[in-house]
């Protein structure tokens, strides 16, 4: 199988941010062999995170979401390597904290916190399309 080389954009949101989980994060996916290409940390705006979010507008987690993900700092990545769109998500598991595998970032370092919103540590693209609508939006600069 051939396979171009992709981009991803990786979050480690509020809740893992807080729990000093970035740099175990960052070390899995170096561990796995993907490349750092850009890093930064901040406090993400409603504006960008409405723009991150827009497929979940209206649904229940929706508002509860935006409200987590601004509520404190994030670190920001994009990763490169084969496939790391793909073996991001792999990689952090299951969007359910609860049900994610042991091994994984959300089954070894999440858990299910009984709030509106699933807080599990870390955001990855779910496609090409939306890797680059996200790269776009948190690392402007980057070509
Ligand atoms: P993922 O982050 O695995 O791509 P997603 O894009 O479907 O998942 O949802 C974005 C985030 O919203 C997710 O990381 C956690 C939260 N979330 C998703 N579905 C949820 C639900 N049914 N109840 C509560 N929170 C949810
Ligand atoms: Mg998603």
């Amino acid at each position: 199988m051939t396979t171009q080389t992709e981009r991803s954009l990786v979050l480690v949101k509020p809740d893992g941010f807080k729990r000093g989980l970035s740099g175990d994060v960052l070390r899995r996916i170096e561990a796995k062999g993907y490349t750092l290409v850009a890093l930064s940390i901040f406090t993400p705006d409603r504006g960008r995170l409405a723009k991150h979010y827009a497929e979940h507008e209206g649904k229940p987690f929706y508002e509860p979401l935006l409200e987590f993900m601004s509520s404190g700092q994030v670190t920001a990545a994009v990763i490169e390597g084969e496939r790391c769109i793909e073996g991001f998500r792999a990689l952090a598991g299951a969007t359910d904290p609860t049900v994610a595998l042991p091994g994984t970032i959300r089954g070894d370092l999440g858990r299910d916190w009984g709030l509106k919103v699933q807080q599990n540590i870390v955001h990855g693209s779910d496609s090409p399309e939306s890797s680059e609508r996200e790269i776009g939006l948190w690392f402007p600069g980057l070509v």
